[in-house]
């Protein structure tokens, strides 16, 4: 049986899916677009040069912590690396008061949002079980079940509608989290309430070692409007494309619009977590077309098109990207290993007789260590 079509007026609110926007391309040009065009007027040469500097800085971040990875220092890290003009072109939109529900590759995003070097890596050096304070930078630590934080970034959108508060909340996830439950789930009680939440999907075309085509027989963006939601679909190595997307969408859920899905389309430069080899399920000649795609390149392009790339702008760069990577290798080597009894703190809110016993227990097993020591 047919079934009816989406009704007209979400319909008039998507743009054709299979339109990639972009406002620069690979060669750093400013392609016009009329419908995006003025969602990022605004922004000055200062700012296009302070996002290439983020985009900068959040490379080196992840070339020292995979450094630190191989050098023992850390247990494992997701690297970035590609997908750095999604998560700055999208995180420099927000305010303050938003939220962010991420997975575990948005170290990006936690940057921006004032996350510390040492917060960033503690989990990954197995020293804390939980980064940051997440009320402190309006992000919360990053769900590793993936897909679940959709459903986290609903919940607190619906507050905000509760609230009465115009914050909105952002849900980053990756092309496989798509065909998780949970992500189909947020969006049906996202769209049937109108909560304030943009899904921000990076569609970096790898879950671990599936391509997206095999999930995917269409693009993402278009299954968000079978649920009610208005999808984007963005270059997501274009910085200026991503941000307009997310501002569009921020406007939208502030205004009482609902909920908006973004697919940024990007790579995944690197492996997928430092314990990955991709080069046991991928074409090295896939890696290379991405690569002439990249998105700091063509940010720098139109820097220079544009005058902005100075000797004295490039220097102040270096120095920030040489701060930062000495500050984050210090603060890692800093991180102290908790107590191991430690383990048994915070796992009920009071006493509880069975773990009380197992935790002396482990005590006198550890002590066994410290008298053979003496
Ligand atoms: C519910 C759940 N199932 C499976 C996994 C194992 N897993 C970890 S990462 C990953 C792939 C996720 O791919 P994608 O959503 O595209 O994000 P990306 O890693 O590419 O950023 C899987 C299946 C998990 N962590 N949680
Ligand atoms: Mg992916």
């Amino acid at each position: 049986m047919l079934r009816p079509s989406a009704s007209s007026d979400i319909r008039n609110d998507i743009r054709s899916t299979e339109l990639l926007v972009q406002l620069l391309n690979p060669d750093g040009d400013r392609v016009p677009d009329p419908e995006f065009d003025h969602w990022v007027a605004d922004v000055t040469g200062e700012q296009l040069r302070s996002l290439y500097e983020d985009m900068l800085v959040v490379r080196r971040i992840d070339t020292e912590a995979t450094a630190l990875q191989r050098q023992g220092e850390l247990g494992l890290w997701p690297p970035l690396l590609g997908q750095e003009a999604a998560q700055i072109g999208s995180a420099r939109a927000l305010r303050a008061d938003d939220f962010v529900f991420s997975s575990y590759r948005e170290n990006a995003v936690a940057y921006c949002r004032g996350v510390q070097m040492g917060q960033l890596l503690a989990v990954w050096r197995g020293t804390a079980l939980s980064g940051w304070n997440p009320f402190d930078v309006g992000m919360a630590t990053p769900a590793v079940i993936i897909g679940a934080q959709t459903l986290h970034a609903t919940g607190y959108a619906l507050g905000c509608l509760q609230d009465g508060v115009d914050s909105v909340a952002v849900a980053y996830f990756g092309d496989g989290a798509t065909s998780e439950g949970d992500v189909s789930e947020a969006m049906v009680f996202a769209a049937s309430f109108q909560a304030p939440v943009v899904f921000f999907c990076q569609n970096n075309q790898w879950a671990i070692s599936e391509p997206v085509a095999l999930q995917a027989h269409r693009s993402i963006a278009d299954r968000a409007p079978g649920f009610g939601i208005p999808s984007l679909r963005v270059d997501g190595n274009d910085v200026l494309a991503v941000m307009a997307a997310t501002r569009i969408a921020l406007d939208r859920a502030r205004s009482g619009g609902g909920p908006t899905f973004i697919e940024a389309v990007t790579y995944r430069m690197g492996p997928h977590t430092t314990s990955d080899d991709p080069t046991r399920y991928r074409d090295p000649a896939e890696l290379e077309r991405w690569a002439a795609k990249d998105p700091i390149s063509r940010l720098r392009a139109y820097l220079e098109h544009e005058g902005l790339l100075t000797e004295e702008f490039e220097a102040s760069v270096k120095a920030k990207t040489d701060d930062v990577a000495r500050e984050l290798r210090a603060a890692c080597l800093a991180l102290d290993p908790p107590h191991a009894l430690s383990v048994f703190d915070n796992v009920y809110t009071s006493a509880h007789s069975v773990l009380e016993r197992q935790k002396s227990q482990y005590a006198a097993y550890l002590a066994m260590f410290e008298e053979v020591a003496e």
